[in-house]
């Protein structure tokens, strides 16, 4: 299975032809947005060229794993390999709204995780001249979902469920990144309260639904389809989000920030990553308290040390291991 991340600093994935056109796509839904901010402030042309590139700073340069996974469930839905130009359209727009979603999330993301990169790139928050103005821009982001979505599905059938469908996603991913945020707390800093069951939730809330769900789901809105009647669909792609987040949590130690487009800061930010679990599962009385005095510090020296006892530990073999696991059972 493709590692998380893997082509995150190189670009979407797919072929050159079938990426330009999405990008096409992408630049109308732009210049569409734009035209509703310059209805409100065209005066202001420093703050439309603010948004311009703020929108291309941020919602470009990923995979686009969740707008190409609308793309082709609707293409199995429909048993066909070429969709009608309408067609193609309205799973496009609904895949880029959950990349603008995606780039929403990321912004404020990086923020609470003290980040220094994404995608190849520094952190929107860290660009000169911009800082916590990026906190309004990740409100900015999540206003023109609704945007694109009011100007393009208002009055089909389907339009409050793909509301609805976002909102939820939402409220998934503020309470798992709150979960992920408070368990770091100062004071409450505990490892013995990081196990499998909490890294599930976390994992489950922060990512899966609205990375692995809602793509597919926006795809059986597209076919008309009841999507309260593909209970185990959601919970398979949950499953299959869950263990994405281990990859993500793996690379974050252990990827090269070349490859994967960002510099890790979960030893140092005390999070309750899938490693320090497993760590914790596998070590011995001594090893133990090396992660105690060691886990949540910034000094190079601390994290090295959570390094090493990670490798020797194994816990690569353990992710490997893991990884044949998910891919057998699939
Ligand atoms: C990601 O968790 C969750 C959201 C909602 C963006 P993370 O902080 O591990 O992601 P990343 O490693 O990409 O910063
Ligand atoms: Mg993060
Ligand atoms: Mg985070
Ligand atoms: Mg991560």
């Amino acid at each position: 299975m493709a590692t998380p991340g893997a082509v995150e600093a190189k670009g979407t994935g797919g072929g050159t032809d079938k990426m330009a056109a999405l990008k096409e796509i992408y630049k109308q839904l732009k210049a569409e947005v734009l035209e509703d901010h310059a209805a409100e402030i065209a005066d202001h042309e420093s703050a439309i060229q603010w948004i311009d590139r703020m929108v291309d700073y941020n919602v470009l340069g990923g995979k686009c794993n969740r707008l190409l996974s609308v793309i082709d469930t609707y293409k199995i839905l429909k048993g066909v390999d070429v969709l009608s130009q309408e067609e193609t359209f309205l799973a496009c727009t609904l895949g880029w709204c959950i990349e603008w979603l995606h780039a929403h999330f990321l912004v404020l993301d990086d923020i609470m995780d003290n980040s220094q990169t994404r995608r190849g790139q520094p952190c929107w928050f860290s660009v000169p001249q911009v800082g916590l103005i990026a906190i309004n821009d990740a409100i900015i982001l999540r206003n023109h979902v609704l945007r694109i979505l009011r100007r393009h599905f208002k009055g089909k059938p389907y339009y409050a469920d793909i509301i609805d469908l976002f909102n939820e996603a939402e409220f998934k991913v503020v309470s798992g990144e709150l979960l992920d945020l408070i368990i770091t707390h100062e004071g409450r800093k505990d490892l013995t309260r990081y196990n499998e069951t909490i890294y599930r939730h976390i994992a489950q809330y922060k990512t899966a639904y609205y990375s692995f769900y809602i793509p597919v789901a926006c795809a059986l809105l597209l076919a008309s389809e009841n999507i309260d009647n593909f209970g185990d669909v959601k919970n398979i792609l949950i499953e299959i989000g869950i263990y994405f987040q281990v990859q993500d949590d793996y690379l974050d130690c252990f990827g090269d920030p070349v490859f994967i487009g960002k510099i890790g800061t979960d030893i140092e930010e005390y999070k309750c990553s899938w490693l320090v679990v497993q760590a914790l599962k596998h070590a011995d009385v001594n090893q133990t308290s090396i992660l105690f005095e060691n886990y949540g510090k910034s000094d190079p020296a601390c994290v090295a040390k959570v390094k090493d006892l990670y490798k020797e530990l194994n816990l690569e073999l353990v992710f490997h291991l893991q990884e044949r696991e998910v891919d057998l059972a699939r």
